[in-house]
């Protein structure tokens, strides 16, 4: 049941600087892949992202890239920040575990610091806050015994959750992602989840399934460039939108959420 979708804002971002060893990620990707030659477009649009949180009024905090681990850019799987605590993951690839410890260290300036523990895996990227209720996705990186961990945690800080099954997709917010009010925005294959049937649903076209990982910063929405129906669906509702050209990051099975820990 949905308790609330009073909106977080944000004053602060966590991001860290792509290695040059990037390519080396996970990813499923089937158009062209990364290649290292990349690395300095990923750079760029990897700047125009932190400027646009500054613009947006964020401290943004920026850390050093991670030799050996060359998805650690995609923070945003490595900790649950909410109002109230910082619950720092067990990323579910294992070439990703270990990404969460450095994390720990910055998360500790900010709230009380939770653990997921083994044999419970969690990704942020599976996790969407809607006001005070959580969404767990359990996919190939979330399992049963991650997502229990995590909603106890929660709920011992009074939010609220519920999992959802993830068919499709790397991730939950691959798929699914509030937009503000009491509106989601998401593909067909997540549509009619009973989870979600309480929201208006604002649904993508297929070829545009990517433009669903949309970023909510504090009233605004940053939609990856190159996606025209969903930016003007959410433009006709009345969002005040930036865009961001992605390209190199959709390669590596990345988007917009995946880049910073808000809080
Ligand atoms: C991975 O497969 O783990 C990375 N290449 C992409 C992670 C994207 N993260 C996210 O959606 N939260």
């Amino acid at each position: 049941m949905v308790s609330t979708t009073a909106p977080n804002y944000f004053s602060v971002a966590i991001a860290r600087l792509p290695g040059p060893d990037f390519a080396q990620g996970q990813t499923t990707y089937a158009g062209t892949p990364a290649t290292a030659q990349s690395y300095d477009t990923l750079l760029a649009q990897h700047r125009a992202y932190l400027d646009t949180l500054r613009g947006f009024g964020l401290e943004v905090i920026v850390l050093d890239a991670l030799p050996g681990f060359p998805d650690a850019y995609f923070v945003e799987d490595t900790a649950v920040v909410t109002p109230h605590v910082a619950v720092i993951t067990r990323p579910g690839a294992p070439s990703r575990q270990g990404e969460e410890a450095t994390i720990a260290d910055v998360l500790a300036q900010y709230r009380p610091i939770a653990h997921i523990t083994a044999p419970g895996t969690v990704d942020g990227g599976d996790v969407m806050m809607v006001g005070n209720h959580f969404f767990i996705g359990l996919s190939d990186r979330t399992n049963a015994s991650g997502a229990e961990q995590l909603g106890q945690i929660l709920a011992a800080h009074g939010h609220t959750w519920e999992t959802v099954p993830v068919a499709a997709g790397l991730h939950l917010k691959s798929s699914v992602n509030w937009v503000g009010g009491n509106t989601l925005l998401l593909s067909a294959d997540f549509a009619d989840l009973p989870a979600f049937a309480g929201y208006d649903r604002v649904v993508s076209p297929k070829e545009e399934d990517y433009a669903c990982n949309t970023l909510w910063v504090n009233d605004r929405l940053i939609v990856p460039s190159g996606f025209p129906t969903i930016a003007a669906k959410l433009a006709s509702l009345g969002h005040a939108i930036a865009t961001l050209d992605m390209s190199e990051v959709q390669r590596m099975d990345g988007g917009l959420s995946c880049l910073s820990l808000r809080f």
